[in-house]
């Protein structure tokens, strides 16, 4: 479904009274599904009237009972019930916006009638047309079938009802004349129009199967004469199914106010079905077929499936954004606990780090997860993430494996240090940040003295705020102005989490320094003695130096990093603990 034509009820329903007014033919075309409509509703053509260069259109929709009924493969004997006309007109009320004329056929009796108008005006249908034969009717184009016209002052009874329900002076009950169906002749026609009018209905419809429209041109002329006698001004509508010669011009110069063609579309999808189905069948393969068939992406752009796939990929961008875990090195500050295994299966209250990185993960819609393996990598255990392979990882560091990844970066990505774990909250904040690099920074090293024998990556932001008691602050101001280890901790300001996030623009920034640097640097770069220690940090501050804008998201606590023996202790006494049970269902 298209959300391109949305219309609410109250907007719709008095357009095609308003078109009426305005004088010109109003031209409806019939639809029986969504997808009918949508084309009812927007196909245009250019073209010319005199001199005028002009856009042709359809200005109404007719939602018809013969192709209501066809179209769910039923004759047009008023079998099919009223609630499921209705929701094939909600269906195309649904995707379109122009004003819809829906064919009642008899109305069924007064009560049935009050129903229908109540509930198409409520709808947003501007016009219901009632004909005036007996329940159950039958459609008036094949010749031979009953056609039992109603006594007209019971008819007229029926209008008066409705037009009582009716709660807006916007909707219109037109009442259609089947004396020239029913072959009662041009008199009764007239007798009939004048009885209905004087009920009050809001215009008249008449119905002919002739080739010829001579005798609806004769209807039209003394629909003049009647107007002008009964001193009222209605609309008069024709459906010229089978005098299909007439020219626009001369049915609105015969006084005519609404053409109706009333199932062209299900017949042209009808013709192409047949021939379609008959060529599959003919060639036994469907490529002949293919020139009979529109292509599918004309459907997907008709009926909305294109602007979806771009509205799910800019909230991909927000949900399924990758995320990659340099997860290679060992871990020998962690001594004998990690020296066998590498430090993401270290076991934290019942969960391998990594599990618990996964959760905090996929708890933010992220499921798209590579982590680098290097050191011990057979044992690297988890579902659902993707490992890759660092062999060299001894000689490099966490940023040459992160680079191993760069297939999965191409549309950004978010970096996590293995040997850290954060509140789902922190990430939850991550994802709402546009900028195109960003980094996870917390302060509480402005309240407290750094942990002996941490190393911590430090960062200074380029917004030296005062550190008063009250601040607020905007987060484009946020940048880093150097980040490294060996920072005067008096002059740093955060530090950096190991949690980072980059726009496709970031990681592009990203890529194209650390190439730069690999190709052209040798010896010290940055707090580097040379680029195999080139760290993650870095990197960061080349790229700060060489102009690009580095962002920080500031937390105040809210993670650990597993970096030390004793960190596992305080992981153990601050995460839940699972049992092996629970473990196997987690
Ligand atoms: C319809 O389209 O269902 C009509 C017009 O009622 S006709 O089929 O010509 O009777
Ligand atoms: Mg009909």
């Amino acid at each position: 479904m298209t959300l391109q034509h949305r219309t609410l009820p109250e907007q719709r329903r008095g357009k095609l009274k308003q078109q009426i007014q305005q004088g010109h033919l109003v031209r409806a075309l019939e639809s029986h599904n969504g997808i009918s409509g949508i084309i009812a509703d927007t196909v245009k053509v250019e073209g010319t009237e005199g001199s005028q260069e002009v856009v042709f259109e359809f200005d109404a929709i007719w939602e018809s009972s013969l192709t209501d009924s066809a179209g769910k493969g039923h004759p047009d004997i008023e079998v099919i019930s009223f609630d499921s006309r209705l929701h094939t007109i909600n269906e195309i009320l649904a995707v379109t916006h122009k004003p819809m004329i829906v064919d009642g056929d008899t109305g069924g009796d007064p009560n049935n009638f009050e129903y229908m108008v109540s509930k198409l005006e409520r709808a947003g249908v501007s016009v219901v047309i009632v004909e005036d034969k007996v329940f159950p009717k039958r459609n008036s184009l094949e010749a031979g079938a009953n056609q039992t016209l109603e006594d007209p002052h019971v008819f007229a009874h029926k209008i008066k009802r409705g037009k009582a329900v009716q709660m807006t002076d916007d909707f219109m009950i037109i009442a259609r004349l089947e004396s020239l169906i029913a072959g009662t002749g041009m008199r009764d026609a007239l007798k009939r129009a004048e009885i209905y009018l004087e009920a009050g209905v809001d215009g008249i419809m008449i119905h002919s199967k002739s080739k010829d429209p001579a005798e609806i041109l004769e209807f039209a002329h003394h629909y003049r004469e009647l107007k002008k006698r009964l001193g009222i001004e209605r609309p008069l509508v024709c459906v010229p199914t089978t005098y299909n010669s007439i020219q626009e011009e001369e049915l609105k110069a015969a006084g005519f106010n609404v053409v109706i063609y009333a199932n062209h579309l299900l017949r042209a999808a009808y013709k192409a079905m047949i021939q379609t189905a008959k060529t599959i069948l003919s060639n036994q393969r469907c490529l002949e077929a293919d020139a009979l068939c529109a292509p599918v992406k004309d459907i997907f752009a008709t009926v909305g499936f294109l602007e979806v796939k771009e509205k799910d990929k800019q909230s991909e961008s927000n949900t399924n954004i990758p995320v990659i875990i340099p997860a290679a090195g060992d871990a020998p500050s962690m001594g004998t606990v990690a020296a066998d295994r590498p430090r993401s299966m270290l076991d934290i209250a019942g969960k391998t780090l990594l599990d618990r990185q996964i959760k905090a993960l996929n708890v933010n819609g992220l499921n798209d997860i590579t982590v680098v393996t290097g050191f011990q990598k057979e044992q690297m255990k988890s579902e659902s993430v993707r490992f890759i392979d660092n062999a060299d990882y001894r000689q490099g560091s966490e940023v040459h494996s992160l680079l191993r990844a760069r297939e999965y970066m191409t549309n950004g990505f978010i970096m996590l240090y293995s040997d850290i774990l954060v509140e789902f909250g922190i990430i939850d904040k991550l994802l709402d940040r546009k900028e195109d690099i960003v980094l996870v920074v917390d302060n509480s090293i402005q309240y407290h003295e750094p942990v002996p024998g941490k190393v911590h990556d430090f960062v200074v932001s380029a917004n030296r705020r005062q550190q008063s008691r009250r601040n607020i602050n905007f987060d484009f101001q946020n940048t880093v102005s150097k980040i490294g280890k060996r920072i005067a901790p008096e002059l740093a300001t955060h530090e950096f989490v190991g949690l980072a996030r980059f726009s496709p623009t970031g990681v592009d920034q990203l890529i194209q320094t650390f190439e730069d640097c690999v190709e052209n640097f040798q010896g010290k770069v940055q707090e580097a003695e040379n680029m195999s220690k080139f760290r993650f940090t870095d990197l960061i501050q080349e790229m700060i130096d060489r102009g690009f804008n580095v962002h920080y998201l500031e937390i105040h606590k809210g993670w650990l990093e597993v970096h030390l023996p004793e960190d596992i202790e305080l992981a153990n006494e601050l995460f839940p603990h699972q049992n092996p049970s629970q473990l196997a269902t987690s």
